[in-house]
């Protein structure tokens, strides 16, 4: 056994006697009550699953087993530039300790070696029209691996309930090893006439996604470094977190499980809100016919935006009540690297304008940014302008998170997601 599975499945069983015995003496005990409001309300708040690898406070923002961005930013084993690696996270977020170097560097080799992506695959994304959205070429490709998994395969010829958590293992570590070759053949197909760049083996994970990518300057290596850890996971209660999460606990295997995700992450209100914000600024500049607006202008498109009925893109949250530090930690980096740049310095003048209008309407409950606000600023400065684009990078993170996840909820045994619903008539009839 690998030493990453094998101190998984030490991990595991050790939680997973606790959490036996823990249900048998205080299985009854309640945690939460529902509201009507929560009824209706998309179950805002509601404590129905459990989430191993991270958990968000509203206040606080994201930490993963414990460690803030800062925090993972100071302690992940680091690339050339200074950013951590992903492998660091992913290890972090699968058995709750902070990796080696050479437990990352271990790590990294088996990512390289299991990154072949299925010929048919890549043909079948040829097939597609180049028009094709990157996100549906992006589900397509995901779901059409899903006849390599080696958990269906073992399910096939007859798996025992307690080994499932072995070939999801599995197939979570060749699903998040090929992402970035899909992602990187999407964009070159879709973007760059199908000039495809070969994979660089002496490079690590999200390095050599940006390498295939098309841009070798070691400062974007750095910043594809720390986006793909900082968009890697929001605990479970996100669309696509949690959508991962019902299809797999069907037993449905890890790659439909993944593109169902995947289609909850192409919604505009969540992953596609990167794509979103950076349509709206460059339609606001071209609307007020300038790349440097003053506070005044942007204010004024901001009111015809929400005059429209349309929401501000990467702005609110359904947990957070704070600016999100993942967009905190990419404004850091923008501020060591590229503060002159006109763009950048739009997505700032933007964030002193947004919150107190937002906070003004008096309904918003969180007037400030999130992940999506700085993202695209960024991806446009290193050449990456083709915001389509935008989810399909932050679905590449989002398996590190969503995937260890998953192979908690195996190794717990977690049953088939089943929550109640009700009708609107039984509502009335109890409080009408
Ligand atoms: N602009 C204008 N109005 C907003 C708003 C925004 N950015 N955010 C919330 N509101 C409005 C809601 O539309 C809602 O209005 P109605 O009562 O008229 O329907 C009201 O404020 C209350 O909503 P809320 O409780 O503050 O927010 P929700 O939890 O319902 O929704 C959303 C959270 C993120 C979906 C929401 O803030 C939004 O639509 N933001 C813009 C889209 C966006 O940036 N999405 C990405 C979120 C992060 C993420 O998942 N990334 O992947």
């Amino acid at each position: 056994m690998d030493p990453l599975k094998q101190l998984f499945y030490e991990k595991a069983q050790a939680l997973g006697a606790e959490v036996k015995a823990l249900l048998k003496e205080k299985g009854t005990a309640k945690i939460d009550e529902v509201s009507l409001k929560q009824l209706y309300g998309g179950a805002r708040g509601v404590k129905m699953m459990v989430w191993e690898t991270s958990s968000l406070d509203p206040h606080e923002g994201i930490r993963f087993r414990g460690y803030s961005i800062p925090q993972l930013r100071e302690l992940l084993p680091k690339g050339s530039g200074g950013e951590p690696l992903p492998e660091g996270l992913f290890w972090l977020m699968l058995v709750g300790e902070i990796p080696s170097q050479e437990q990352v560097d271990w790590l990294s080799a088996q990512w390289r070696a299991r990154s072949e992506v299925p010929a048919y695959t890549l043909q079948m994304i040829d097939m597609l029209p180049t028009d094709t959205h990157p996100m549906v070429q992006f589900v397509t490709a995901i779901a059409s691996m899903a006849n390599q998994s080696v958990f269906a395969q073992r399910y096939d010829e007859g798996l025992a309930k307690t080994s499932y958590w072995d070939p999801f293992y599995e197939d979570a570590m060749n699903l998040i090893a090929r992402l970035p070759h899909i992602a990187a053949y999407i964009y070159r197909r879709s973007f760059h006439g199908g000039k495809h760049i070969p994979s660089d083996a002496s490079l690590d994970w999200a390095a050599n996604f940006a390498h295939m990518l098309g841009n070798d300057d070691p400062v974007f290596y750095d910043l594809m470094r720390l986006y793909t850890t900082i968009h890697s996971d929001h605990e479970g209660g996100n669309a696509s977190a949690h959508t991962t999460h019902v299809v797999a606990s069907t037993l449905s295997n890890p790659y439909l499980a993944y593109a169902g995700g995947m289609a909850a992450l192409a919604g505009p209100l969540h992953g596609l809100a990167n794509q979103e914000v950076i349509k709206w600024i460059f339609h606001m500049l071209e609307t007020l016919d300038t790349q440097t607006p003053t506070k005044e202008q942007i204010a004024e498109y901001v009111h015809e935006t929400l005059a429209k009925g349309q929401v501000i893109p990467g702005y609110g949250h359904a947990v957070l009540r704070r600016p999100d530090p993942r967009f905190l930690a990419q404004k850091h980096f923008a501020e060591t690297h590229l503060k002159d740049d006109p763009l950048v310095q739009v997505v700032w003048k933007v964030f002193e304008v947004v919150p107190p209008i937002l906070q003004g309407l008096g309904k918003v409950a969180n007037p400030w940014p999130n992940v999506d606000a700085h993202s695209g600023a960024l991806l446009v400065h290193y050449g990456i302008t083709e915001c389509s684009f935008y989810t399909v990078l932050f679905g590449v993170s989002r398996a590190l998170g969503v995937m260890a996840a998953q192979c908690w909820a195996r190794a717990l045994g977690l049953p088939i997601e089943r929550p109640k619903s009700v009708t609107s008539q039984w509502v009335f009839e109890q409080f009408g």
